[in-house]
C-alpha cells in the first residue's frame, strides 16, 4: 500500500518550497498539502490539497486516514514578531499543532515527523558567537519560549513512546518563492524585492546587527536529508543546529549595491531589534555535520545573485 506525506502549512515560506520538492521527488499525488488558507496558484495546481486548522485533531486524524499518511511536516507556526503582538495565540497553535502530531504518532498512526525549531530557542545568556549545539537557553521571546518548549516535547516523546520525531533550528530563511510572514529575519527577504522595485529600503533592525541566516535551497535540502537518513544516526531528537552564513544588515546591503549601485539602505529599528539583539550571532552546527553529513552550499554573495536573478 502507498503511504503519503501531509505537509501542514504548506503554503508558508517553507512549506509552498518543501511541498513543490517533495512532489517532484515522490510524485504529486503522494505529497498532500494542508493550510489553513490556500496558498498561490502553483501550489493549488500541483497536486491534492485540504484546508485544515492545525490546532483541530479530530480534523487532522480524519485527514491522515483519509489519504493514509505516514510522514507529516508540520510546517505552521506563528513567527517571532507576530507572536510578541498575539502571545495566546502563538502558543496555541505552536504547541497544540505539535501535540496533535506527536500524539498521532504515539498512536502509530503516522510513522515519522518533521518539525522545525529555530535559532530563537536561544536567548540573551546563550553564548552568541559560534552558539553550540548544547548551551544555555532561556529563550526571551514568546515564539523562543513556544520553540524550546517544542523541542523538550519532541525528546520527550521519542524518548518516552519511541516516537520518530525530527527537527532542525532554522536560521533565518531567504527565497524568492514565497514571503515569509511575521519574523524578525524577514527583512533579509524584503531588502531584496525592495532593491528592486524602489532602489531603496529602510531596515527595521539596526546597520551592524548580525544574524544567522539560509537561502532556502539549503534549508530543503537539509530537511529532506534529515528526513531520509537511517533513524539510528539521528542522535540529536530535541532539535539540529545548522548554519550557513552570518550577516548584518549593513553587509547584506554592500551585496546588494554591486548589482545594484545606486540601492540604498536606511535604518528605523523598531521592537523587533530586541528580539534580534536575544539571537545568537553565528551558529556551530558540529553536530549536524558529524551525524547527518550536513553542509551548506549558499553564502551570501550567492544568495544575493540567486534572489536579484529570480526577482527580476
Ligand atoms: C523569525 O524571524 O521569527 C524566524 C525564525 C528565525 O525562526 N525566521
Amino acid at each position: 500500500m502507498q503511504k503519503n506525506i501531509l505537509i501542514i502549512g504548506a503554503c508558508g515560506q517553507i512549506g509552498t518550497e518543501l511541498t513543490f520538492t517533495l512532489r517532484a521527488k515522490y510524485g504529486n499525488e503522494i505529497v498532500i498539502a494542508s493550510d489553513i488558507r490556500e496558498g498561490n496558484e502553483a501550489l493549488m495546481d500541483s497536486g491534492p490539497f485540504e484546508l485544515l486548522d492545525a490546532t483541530d485533531y479530530d480534523a487532522l486524524e480524519e485527514i491522515v486516514a483519509y489519504w493514509e499518511i505516514d510522514e507529516v511536516y508540520l510546517m505552521a507556526a506563528m513567527l517571532s514578531a507576530t507572536a510578541e503582538k498575539f502571545p495566546m495565540r502563538a502558543w496555541n497553535l505552536n504547541m497544540n499543532s505539535l501535540f496533535n502530531v506527536l500524539n498521532l504518532a504515539k498512536e502509530k498512526k503516522i510513522s515519522k515527523i518533521f518539525w522545525p525549531s529555530s535559532i530563537a530557542v536561544f536567548g540573551p545568556n546563550t553564548p552568541q558567537e559560534n552558539t553550540p549545539q548544547n548551551t544555555i537557553m532561556e529563550p526571551s521571546t514568546v515564539y523562543g519560549i513556544s520553540k524550546q518548549s517544542g523541542e523538550r516535547w519532541c525528546e520527550y516523546y521519542h524518548n518516552k513512546y519511541g516516537v520518530d520525531v525530527r527537527s532542525i533550528r532554522y536560521p533565518g530563511l531567504i527565497s524568492w518563492k514565497t514571503m515569509p510572514g511575521g519574523g524578525t529575519t524577514d527583512y533579509a527577504v524584503e531588502i531584496y524585492h525592495k532593491a528592486i522595485s524602489d532602489e531603496a529600503y529602510t531596515c527595521f533592525l539596526n546597520a551592524n546587527t548580525s544574524l544567522p541566516m539560509m537561502f532556502m535551497d539549503d534549508a530543503i535540502r537539509a530537511t529532506l536529508e534529515l528526513m531520509q537518513n537511517d533513524s539510528e544516526k539521528i542522535k540529536v531528537r530535541s532539535s539540529y543546529n545548522l548554519a550557513a552564513m552570518s550577516f548584518t544588515p549593513e553587509e547584506i546591503a554592500k551585496s546588494i549595491k554591486e548589482h545594484i549601485p545606486k540601492f540604498v539602505i536606511s535604518y528605523e529599528p523598531d521592537f523587533r531589534q530586541a528580539i534580534a539583539d536575544s539571537w545568537p550571532n553565528s551558529i556551530n552546527d558540529s553536530s549536524a555535520q558529524k551525524d547527518w553529513n550536513w553542509k551548506a552550499e549558499f553564502n551570501l554573495e550567492s544568495t544575493t545573485q540567486e534572489m536579484l536573478k529570480n526577482l527580476k
